[in-house]
């Protein structure tokens, strides 16, 4: 849809807002080519570890051990396989021009993540390809915690695995590709 949509009306902003079960499960082959080929869009991920609005079951980004709907004893990864780092993949492909991984659970978080969005949103205006912008979130009620114990969670477990940062900025120079 964004391609066509960006590729139709290519003077108009377009963007995706796409959670880990639907990015990097449902539609994975359809983020890595859009991102392979370039498209002019900004690409927002929300990663909270679970398909959250079908119920909390396990998606692609589900860390080991961690406990889902359908993950009851947590994943397991010789049955249920490895997590997968779909960002860090995606800095790998040419077409994209900014990668990054931010959060929110602070307002400092938030102001951060705020730059990194306009950031995104100028070099999509400037047209210099995919924009992607990864939020490690949480989902409190389909990981059975509060609010505040969810957040702690995942500055304990999500943070380490999924550390926060610019992964390639290839808006001043040369592509740089960290991890
Ligand atoms: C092709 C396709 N298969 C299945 C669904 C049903 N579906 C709707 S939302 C959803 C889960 C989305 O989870 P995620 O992308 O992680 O977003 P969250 O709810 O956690 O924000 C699924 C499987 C769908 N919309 N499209």
């Amino acid at each position: 849809m964004a391609t066509g949509i960006s590729r139709l009306y290519p003077d108009n902003f377009v963007f995706t807002y796409q959670g880990d079960g639907d990015l990097a499960s449902i539609g994975a082959g359809e983020i890595i080519h859009a991102c392979n080929r370039g498209e002019n869009i900004l690409v927002v991920f929300i990663n909270n570890g679970i398909y959250g609005m079908t119920g909390g079951q396990m998606a692609p980004t589900t860390l080991e051990g961690m406990v889902t709907s359908t993950t009851p004893f947590g994943r397991n990864v010789d049955l249920n396989g490895y997590p997968l780092k779909i960002t860090e993949l995606i800095a790998q492909l040419p077409g994209t021009s900014y990668v990054t991984r931010q959060s929110v659970e602070t307002a400092g978080a938030v102001r951060k993540c705020k730059k990194a969005l306009k950031k995104a949103i100028d070099n999509v205006l400037a047209k210099k390809g995919t924009s992607f912008v990864e939020v490690v979130s949480t989902c409190n009620s389909g990981w059975k915690m509060t609010p505040v114990a969810a957040n702690n969670w995942m500055v304990e477990n999500m943070f380490p695995f999924y550390p926060l940062g610019d992964l390639k900025d290839s808006v001043k120079g040369e592509p740089v590709v960290k991890n």
